[in-house]
């Protein structure tokens, strides 16, 4: 509620293992329990490494009075780990 003024769930995805997928980070709004809508915000076309996202902190990084996602996400093959913020704009 706090940071799109409506009920939203956040959910990192993915995990390294032999044959997963591509993770991402996606906000679901759940406004209507029975109809939810999912919103990818983790998802970037040109990257060509398969991401899986771990979890999630809001915090004002940019302190423009809008809460930004801090995420911890690892790739793989190259198992490399890095934190990423992310400004949440939904379409
Ligand atoms: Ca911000």
């Amino acid at each position: 509620m706090e940071v799109f003024g409506f009920e939203t769930i956040t959910q990192p995805d993915g995990f390294p293992v032999p044959g997963s997928r591509n993770g991402s980070l996606y906000i679901i709004d759940v406004t209507d329990f029975n109809d939810p809508v999912v919103h990818n915000i983790g998802y970037d076309p040109s990257d060509e490494l398969l991401w899986f996202y771990h979890g999630v902190t809001w915090k004002d990084v940019d302190l423009d009075g809008d809460l930004d996602a801090i995420t911890c996400r690892m790739s793989r093959p190259a198992s490399r780990c890095i934190n990423q913020w992310l400004t949440p704009v939904l379409p």
